[in-house]
Formats: C-alpha cells, sequence, structure tokens
C-alpha cells in the first residue's frame, strides 16, 4: 500500500521530467546539436557560456578535466592548441572564445552581442582584446594555473 502510495504521489514528477527532456529534445534539433566543452574556473569557457545565454541557445555542457585527464575528444577538436573551450554545433568543432563569440553571433541573430555602432563595435573589441592580454599574462584562476603549471 505504502509503495502504491509513493508511486502515485511521484508519477506527476516523473511526467513532467519525462515531458521536459521531449521538449529539450526537439529544441537541441531545432537549432542545431550545441555542445560546449569547459572548464568550471575558465574564463573563457564563461563567455561562451554568457554568450549562449544572452542569444537564449540550449546547449549540452561536458565539463572536461584539463589537469589530469585530458579527453581524446578535446585533442581531436582543438589540435593546435588542445584547450577549451571548444564549441561543437551539427557536429562541427570550433575553437579559441573570441572565434566561438564570432560564431555564435553570425549564427544566432537575435540579442546582437556586440553594439550596432562600428566604433562602439571597435571599443568592444578592444576590451575583449585587453581582457585576452590580460589573462594571458597572468593566469586568472586556480584551474588555469593548474593547467598552465601543473601538467
Ligand atoms: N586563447 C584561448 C585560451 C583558452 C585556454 O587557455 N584554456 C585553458 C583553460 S582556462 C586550457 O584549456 N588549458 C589547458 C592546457 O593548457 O592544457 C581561448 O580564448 O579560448
Amino acid at each position: 500500500m505504502h509503495e502504491i502510495m509513493r508511486r502515485t504521489a511521484t508519477a506527476p514528477l516523473f511526467v513532467c521530467e519525462k515531458a521536459a527532456s521531449w521538449l529539450l529534445k526537439i529544441v537541441r534539433k531545432e537549432m542545431g546539436q550545441v555542445k560546449l566543452m569547459g572548464l568550471w574556473a575558465s574564463p573563457y569557457s564563461l563567455r561562451i557560456k554568457v554568450a549562449l545565454k544572452i542569444k537564449g541557445v540550449d546547449y549540452e555542457y561536458v565539463e572536461e578535466d584539463m589537469i589530469r585527464n585530458k579527453s581524446q575528444q578535446i585533442v581531436n577538436y582543438n589540435p593546435v592548441h588542445k584547450k577549451v573551450p571548444v564549441l561543437i554545433h551539427t557536429g562541427k568543432p570550433i575553437v579559441e572564445s573570441v572565434v566561438i563569440l564570432e560564431y555564435i553571433d553570425e549564427t544566432w541573430k537575435g540579442n546582437p552581442l556586440l553594439p550596432q555602432d562600428s566604433y562602439d563595435r571597435a571599443q568592444a573589441r578592444f576590451w575583449a582584446k585587453f581582457i585576452d592580454d590580460q589573462l594571458n599574462s597572468c593566469p586568472c584562476s586556480y584551474a588555469c594555473i593548474q593547467t598552465t603549471f601543473l601538467k
């Protein structure tokens, strides 16, 4: 009896979960499969997460262990740098965070990431490059320090 009551109580949750995952599958199919391979503490990965959020793009996130167990997939998808983030859209990998941001902006037109005015765009690009230069010269987070120095 107890088991029947438990099942009855949790059935709506189960149905909701199934419906949500079914809807998610449809949305992903509409947008083309989007997958982000990243590292939780990577500011470069975070950039991509923010851009996808602004664009409202649904995606699958795969956390990579860049310190002890770099996956073969990362090496295959990014053979030049072997780094995250890697964005995979409809099976094709895009690497380098700024390149990925441009790809996202060109692929999903709504909510542009860059300003309309070309001078303002130049300013935004300047700051993006400035941040890149700072991050390159000063390892910015524990995980990045680890991936850089503790190999
Ligand atoms: N210029 C690259 C930098 C990416 C990068 O440095 N990623 C780090 C994590 S923060 C990484 O994957 N490191 C792994 C390694 O050096 O082996 C970008 O903008 O995507």
